[in-house]
């Protein structure tokens, strides 16, 4: 009940009040979108559900949910932010000399129009990285995503406790040229 209604709220909240006028207009026929589109400019036209954070006592957690397009148009989410740090990054996992790994995904998060991205443990996932202080379940920290046409979405994430998504952190400049050369091998012994 308490999560639907308040998923209920976060789309109202979100959505242009002229695209909720247009909205019986445009399902009789798509050039009528365009109009509902002008107004619109600002608001995004992505939501998030079932965001949730993963509980850390560490220095990086990742968080999760659906991003969803309600627009007729691809939508990148290029980068974010959240209230917990001042870094964070968009991560997706990658297989890396047979071990699932986590790096930054630098084409950011593709959300299809008329469809969604699922940030899931295993996979893309937003990172939030040199942490403060713990993130304990049940806390909140509010994401909010940055979206190619200049477009923003900001939502709650709620944190709870999970035993996935711990693939090892590779940052990115370690993802090309490790091996070029064996002069760097030297030193690391001691
Ligand atoms: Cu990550």
């Amino acid at each position: 009940m308490t999560s639907s209604r308040s998923l209920m709220t976060t789309r109202l909240l979100l959505l242009p009040a002229a695209a909720l006028l247009a909205a019986p207009l445009a399902a009789c026929g798509s050039d009528d979108t365009d109009a509902a589109d002008t107004t619109a400019q600002t608001e995004a036209a992505v939501t998030v559900d079932d965001a949730w954070v993963k509980a850390t006592e560490g220095e990086m957690t990742g968080s999760f949910g659906v991003i969803s397009n309600s627009g007729d148009t691809d939508l990148t989410v290029v980068s974010a932010t959240t209230t917990a740090s001042d870094r964070t990054e968009l991560h997706e996992v990658v297989m890396i000399d047979g071990e699932m790994k986590m790096t930054e995904k630098d084409e950011g998060f593709v959300v299809p129009a008329g469809g969604e991205h699922v940030l899931e443990p295993g996979a893309d996932h937003v990172m939030v990285m040199d942490l403060q202080e713990p993130i304990a379940a049940g806390d909140s920290i509010d994401v909010t995503l940055v979206l190619d046409d200049g477009s923003e979405v900001t939502y709650s994430a709620q944190a709870r406790e999970a035993e996935v998504g711990d693939e090892e952190y590779v940052p990115g400049d370690d993802m090309d040229g490790d091996d070029m050369d064996g002069d760097d091998m030297e030193g690391e012994d001691s």
